[in-house]
């Protein structure tokens, strides 16, 4: 199975623009922000050499995002791991009965395909598979 790296560690923030300075404060550059419509978040990267942070906030009460800052409060939300073949990746899973919360790719940021894998799958990690488009 290809994968690459991980590719970010997202964190879900209140308030996106507050968060920006925070991490801006620290020294660190961090991206405009993006809207990915398709998961109802605002987000950010910050580059950190090699690897990435993804600030996300909610920009709807329905978002995963919304829901996970009301039950737990700020802080990591997902861990990413870059693959290729994403739809083969899922494919595979499926058919091994692996708890998936996408069955197929969906649009996340910068153009990529991701697709999440369930957190109880997982011992309680919610797992981003992405690849790049
Ligand atoms: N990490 C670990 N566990 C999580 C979690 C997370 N990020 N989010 C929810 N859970 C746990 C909850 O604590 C809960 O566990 P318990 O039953 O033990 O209390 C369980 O999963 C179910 O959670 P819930 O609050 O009832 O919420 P839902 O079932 O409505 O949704 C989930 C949970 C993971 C299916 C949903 O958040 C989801 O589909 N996430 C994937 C999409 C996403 O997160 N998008 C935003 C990021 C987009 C991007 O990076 O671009």
């Amino acid at each position: 199975m290809d994968m690459e790296k991980i590719d970010h560690v997202g964190i879900a923030v209140r308030n996106l623009q507050s968060s920006i300075n925070i991490y801006k404060s620290l020294g660190m550059k961090v991206s405009d922000i993006e809207e990915i419509k398709e998961q109802k978040v605002n987000v950010a990267f910050i580059d950190i050499g090699k690897n990435r942070i993804e600030l996300l906030e909610p920009t709807s009460p329905e978002s995963a995002i919304a829901k996970f800052i009301e039950k737990k409060g700020e802080g990591i939300h997902h861990l990413a791991i870059r693959v290729k073949n994403l739809k083969t990746i899922l494919a595979e899973y499926q058919e091994r009965g692996i708890r998936l919360i996408d069955k197929t790719p969906r649009a996340g940021s910068h153009g990529l395909k991701i697709a999440f894998v369930h957190p109880k799958y997982t011992d309680g990690v919610l797992l981003e598979l992405c690849e790049k488009a």
